[in-house]
């Protein structure tokens, strides 16, 4: 529905556009014309800037990130992690298969694992090629579960600070661009 609304509306910007050409020479009706084709510029402009939010619902790839930060470590650590959740509005499931940010070399995916029971118990980490997030469902990345694994840190941004932060969906390349906050604890 929103596509064929846009193709009309481009449609009327090339027809007023070449009528325009036609009527050079009737300068009263140029004159007269202009605003309108004003008007069809700025609808087609305003739907062109709404059009990457249509092409990811007619897809059904549509996710939410909330509540997202990074951890914040000490000058010694060359890795930390980022957490957030992820919702899928969509009817299809998602995948979130890896990231990236300009403070360290690698962003990846990790499941915490468990060992042994009670007192004994170890947690420790994997890399997964994906984490799945269910069609209408959520995703959580928080501490000692699913997190994305920050490798490789160049920077050590302090408590406070806004990190540029880009999240990899599947299918479909999608790419979501953030500043997510570094904090000590969740940021809710
Ligand atoms: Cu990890």
């Amino acid at each position: 529905m929103h596509s064929s609304f846009s193709i009309k509306v481009t449609a009327a910007v090339l027809m007023s556009a070449s009528t325009n050409k036609q009527s050079k020479t009737l300068s009263n009706l140029t004159r007269q014309r202009r605003p309108k084709t004003a008007y069809s510029l700025f609808l087609y402009l305003s739907l062109l800037a709404t059009l990457p939010v249509i092409s990811r619902a007619d897809s059904q790839l549509l996710i939410q990130i909330e509540h997202p930060w990074l951890r914040a470590v000490p000058d010694a650590m060359d890795m930390t992690a980022a957490y957030m959740i992820l919702k899928n509005t969509g009817s299809t499931p998602a995948e979130l298969v890896g990231g990236s940010t300009s403070i360290a070399d690698s962003v990846a995916p990790m499941i915490t694992t468990k060992e042994g029971q009670g007192l004994k118990q170890m947690l420790g980490m994997k890399a997964v090629d994906s984490l799945n997030i269910p069609a209408r469902g959520t995703l959580v990345l928080e501490p000692n579960g699913n997190h994305l694994m920050v490798m490789g840190l160049k920077e050590h941004p302090k408590e406070g600070a806004r990190v540029d932060f880009t999240i990899k969906i599947e299918p479909g390349h999608q790419e979501i661009h953030l500043q997510i906050p570094v904090s000590k604890t969740p940021v809710k």
